[in-house]
């Protein structure tokens, strides 16, 4: 039985409850996990590699992979019955010309607009390669979570999915939504939950999410319930989690700078693995947790589907949680 978190207050403003998760056993939840599979996600993966191959080898924005991209993805979720934009911002750029670029945003049909939860994940690659473990990888899991649950889901909270432009390019894509936001749009949002990698080859099982000292490690009041509820649904799969403190480097940063309570899930990029690490999640000590980061080598060949299978499930059971959780949201 998961243990309830008492409503926390953000200083300076009205109330913004951690939202305590529902049960465990909570019916919605547990058939959501059991609906996603590492299968449905790779079809995504699939057809986010068959992109990159058609458009110059990348999904870099902007550029043709991350706009077939962009189609793909609003493509399945308008499918899946959700209300699906594709909201433009104009990139921040030292040249003269703007370059304008595509988010993609889409979100249950049910559930209170005023109480919603927010996953996010890049849809961009960097320009040397498809970008599959970074990140058609937490795409790919967030799609096969919404499209198991659909546009029109039973669930208290609404669900809002965003699929984020240029977070290689100084998280503009991220940022530039955040900034669109008004402040009643920014206090609708409970919790933002963050997947940039999911499937390294040599994988971690990273939680960020009130973990750490600084305020700026643990992310505004209420993320150590979200990291809590992450961590126990990545349990619930088998794997440790190792918690982390977050840094300013994916597009958890423009919603913790809003004060909006964060968790992310991360499996690893350019570090070696520790010993300790290989003994807790096997793998190989002293080779990176992605060995192909950030290079044309990124494709779907190098994916571990359990590590993929094990997000995706954690990624269902905590977003299930929070959008049928169903404490007062004071004002
Ligand atoms: N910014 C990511 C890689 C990355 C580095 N540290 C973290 C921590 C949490 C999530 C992701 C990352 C990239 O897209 O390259
Ligand atoms: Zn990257
Ligand atoms: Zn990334």
């Amino acid at each position: 039985m998961a243990l309830f978190i008492a409503a926390a207050l953000l200083p300076g403003c009205t109330a913004r409850p951690a939202t305590p998760p529902a049960p465990p056993g909570d019916t919605f939840r547990a058939q959501l996990v059991e609906q996603v599979t590492a299968d449905g996600a790779w079809v995504h993966i699939e057809a986010l590699q068959s992109i990159a191959d058609a458009t110059g080898g990348n999904r870099a924005s902007p550029g043709p992979g991350y706009d077939a991209s962009v189609d793909h993805v609003a493509g399945v979720l308008r499918e899946a019955g959700f209300d699906t934009t594709t909201p433009v911002f104009t990139l921040r750029s030292d040249d003269r010309r703007p370059i304008t670029l595509r988010n993609v945003v889409a979100q249950t049909r049910t559930g209170d607009p005023e109480r919603v939860v927010v996953a996010g994940a890049h849809l961009d690659s960097v320009p040397d390669g498809p970008g599959i473990n970074d990140n058609a990888s937490g795409v790919a899991a967030l799609l096969e979570v919404a499209t198991r649950m659909g546009g029109s889901p039973p669930t208290t909270n609404a669900v809002r999915f965003a699929f984020w432009a240029a977070e290689e390019r100084n998280l503009d894509g991220s940022a530039a939504y955040v900034e669109s936001l008004s402040r009643s749009e920014r206090r609708a949002i409970i919790l933002y939950l963050n997947a940039d990698m999911a499937a390294s080859p040599n994988a971690g099982y990273f939680v960020q999410g009130g973990f750490g000292d600084e305020a700026d490690e643990t992310g505004p009041e209420g993320s150590e319930v979200v990291g809590r509820t992450l961590v126990e649904e990545l349990a619930a799969t088998g794997a440790t989690a190792e918690t982390a403190a977050f840094d300013d480097e994916s597009d958890h940063d423009a919603f913790i700078e809003a004060g909006i309570p964060t968790g992310g899930v991360f499996s690893g990029a350019d570090n070696a693995k520790t010993d300790a690490q290989a003994a807790r999640w096997g793998g190989r000590a002293g080779v990176d947790f992605d060995p192909c980061y950030h290079s044309a080598c990124d494709r779907a060949e190098g994916i571990d589907r359990r590590v993929l299978d094990d997000f995706t499930d954690a990624l269902a059971g905590t977003v299930a949680r929070f959008a049928t959780a169903t404490d007062p949201l004071a004002h």
